[in-house]
């Protein structure tokens, strides 16, 4: 029996330690340890043994058991080991790998373009301020000097809702919102999306966005206009930008002129981005007209002002060099993402 004991002994030890993984260890522990296992049924045997002899064999089982139950504990946490390094191995991440594109959007042309101009406003103590974009006939005309019957009126071609509403051809509206209703002195840009009837092409769409800026208190003169508007350009285009203004015609200001800056591609001499003149053309503007002030409850005694008005399209065309207005609409991924 001791022998046969001995011969158990050696062999679990033996299938223990030439174990490769944690599911063999089981199979062994079943063999011999399970209820069915050599051990149980060596044990079950006892009754065929002389009854003096019993006591010291089944200390010998026990024995045994303990040898092959240790065996088995470290095996146990030898192949752990080893199955979580292996794991660990196989895992292992290489951090020198070049990471994942992300597929991120991100802002418009457009968008980017009026980020651009609000901060230089903002920068100079201007307010942003948002209108309607379905607006009054009132507001949209003839707060702004232009009666039924006049020729800017018909020029704009406007969309109509019914005969008091239509969609706003220029921003003007919401600063005579602001003038009927805020405490003076203004200062504010407004900027947004605003309707013509156009054909759509290379320069025009029959939506677009402008950005017009009012400013009223006493004492404003042409030459805060100019001063503002050339440190306007020196911000957008760059420190060696110059500005000229050449007289104009608007309904709503008087004088009125347009503002042109040096190219900023060629600085002046002439290149294909300025057609050969040096100058480009970049907004409209002018002091606010008296009768506009009166409208709105200003006195034009007390108060003037001056107003400026640009096409945020344009900007953007200008900034990004970009030829033909329609690509900002179309949405294309492979042109928007240049920007
Ligand atoms: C009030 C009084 C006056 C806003 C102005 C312009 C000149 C101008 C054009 C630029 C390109 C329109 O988008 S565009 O086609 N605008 O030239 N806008 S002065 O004048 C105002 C605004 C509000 C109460």
């Amino acid at each position: 029996m001791k022998e046969r004991l001995e011969q158990i002994c050696r062999e679990a030890i033996g299938r223990i330690e030439s174990a490769k993984e944690l599911d063999t260890l089981n199979d062994i522990r079943v063999a011999f340890l399970g209820k069915k296992g050599e051990l149980t049924s060596i044990m079950k045997s006892m009754k065929d043994i002389a009854p003096e002899e019993r006591p010291a064999f089944g200390q010998m089982v026990n024995k045994t058991r303990a040898q092959i139950e240790q065996k088995m504990e470290e095996m146990k946490t030898r192949l752990a080991r080893q199955a979580r390094q292996a794991q660990l191995k196989a895992e292992v991440i290489d951090v020198t790998l070049p990471a994942k594109k992300g597929n991120l959007g991100h802002k418009h042309p457009n968008t980017i373009a009026l980020d651009e101009v609000e901060r230089i406003f903002i920068g100079m103590g201007y307010e942003v301020v948002d209108g309607p974009e379905v607006e009054k006939d009132y507001y949209n005309f003839e707060a702004l000097n232009i009666p039924d019957g006049h020729p800017a009126k018909d020029e704009q071609d406007t969309f109509y809702i019914n005969k008091e509403f239509l969609l706003r051809t220029q921003t003007s509206g919401a600063q005579v919102h602001v003038m009927e209703t805020a405490p003076l002195p203004i200062r504010m840009i407004s900027p947004g999306r605003v309707y013509r009837s156009d054909e759509v092409d290379a320069t025009h769409s029959p939506c677009f966005h402008q950005i017009e800026g009012l400013v009223i208190d006493r004492h404003i003169t042409f030459a805060d206009l100019k001063g503002t508007l050339a440190e306007f350009a020196r911000e957008l285009f760059g420190e060696e930008t110059k500005v000229k203004f050449r007289p104009h015609h608007f309904p709503f200001t008087e004088p009125s002129a347009e503002m042109d800056v040096t190219c900023f591609k060629c600085g002046g001499k002439g290149c294909r981005m300025c057609k050969g003149s040096g100058w480009i053309e970049i907004l409209g503007c002018g002091m606010v007209h008296p009768r506009v002030l009166k409208m709105s409850g200003i006195d034009p005694e007390e108060y003037s002002g001056f107003a400026f008005g640009v096409g945020l399209e344009r900007i953007a065309l200008l900034k990004y060099e970009i030829d033909d207005m329609r690509l900002l609409y179309e949405n294309d991924k492979r042109f928007l993402k240049q920007f």
